[in-house]
């Protein structure tokens, strides 16, 4: 088992990887990867038992990031944690990469389910949080969903299975920017009281800042103290975090971007340190 990181810190150098890997593409899944950045810190950084080193490790957490566009952010998380090497990140979305845009187990160590096709991760991941308690473990599964995700019908069956099989050590969040990939998520399909629906339908759920790494790990150990619901843990961000190109911008879902856009994002980023 190896060390556990300052997730703030981490978090910046997470957003500094992205962008790092995808200047010589010049173009990515740039929005998503920035707002989830700080909840994957977190995860990565200091919450979730893992070993490096055996990624197939069977006791270990796992992760699924159900919104698998944002697999940047995940990947640089993987490889500053020291499962691949850091410069293999400039594969990303590259002919014979293991490193695809949208995550995929079979390719990429550390990557726990393939996804991408929204929707499916909160099915896969209450798989292997019902799968792990049958087996009688303890190890929990971390999923992260998108807000405009959160418009398949998929997740309100899950939502409804969840709570049924008690599965406590399922812990859920939701990268709630308000932003989907053509627009705001209240002009196209409004997702309104996020928190209260997953309550109504048996959840354990509350709502954090989710840029303030210590409201999320206390939102975990909050909802690590309850033994008979899962967990919805709804991550108020905001779509392109930190990167000073996509902060603020409406269509930053998937952006192009030149290398000067780039160096000037990661200065900065580097300028705001931690
Ligand atoms: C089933 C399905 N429909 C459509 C898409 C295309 N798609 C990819 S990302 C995206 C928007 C997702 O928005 P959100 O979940 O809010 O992600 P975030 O803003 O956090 O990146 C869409 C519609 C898809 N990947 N899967």
């Amino acid at each position: 088992m190896e060390q556990k990181q300052n997730p703030k810190a981490f978090a910046q150098e997470i957003r500094i990887s992205v962008l790092k890997a995808l200047e010589n593409l010049g173009f990515g899944h740039i929005g998503g990867a920035m707002s989830a950045s700080d909840v994957i810190a977190v995860l990565y950084g200091e919450v979730m038992k893992i070993d490096p080193q055996k990624p197939d490790w069977e006791e270990r957490d796992y992760f699924v990031m159900s919104k698998g566009h944002a697999g940047p952010a995940l990947y640089a998380a993987l490889a500053l944690r020291g499962y691949f090497p850091l410069e293999e990140l400039k594969t990303i979305n590259t002919n014979g990469t293991r490193l695809p845009s949208h995550c995929d187990r079979n390719s990429t160590p550390g990557i726990d389910m393939t996804t991408g096709s929204l929707g499916q991760g909160m099915s896969t991941a209450i798989g292997i949080a019902h799968g792990n308690k049958l087996l009688g473990k303890s190890n929990y599964t971390y999923l992260l969903l998108g807000d405009g995700e959160c418009q398949e019908g998929q997740i309100w069956e899950g939502a409804l299975y969840a709570p049924q099989q008690k599965l406590s050590h399922l812990i859920a969040f939701i990268d709630y920017n308000k932003q989907q990939l053509d627009g705001y998520t209240k002009d196209i399909c409004d997702l309104d009281d996020l928190c209260q629906k997953f309550r109504d339908f048996g959840w354990y759920a509350l709502e954090v800042d989710g840029h303030n790494v210590d409201a999320i790990a206390h939102a975990i150990a909050l909802g690590k103290q309850q033994q008979e619901k899962p967990v919805m843990i709804l991550l108020h961000t905001q779509k392109g975090k930190g990167c000073d190109f996509a902060e603020g911008v409406l269509y930053n879902h998937h952006m192009t971007f030149t290398k000067e856009q780039c160096e000037n994002a990661i200065r900065h980023l580097q300028k705001e340190g931690c």
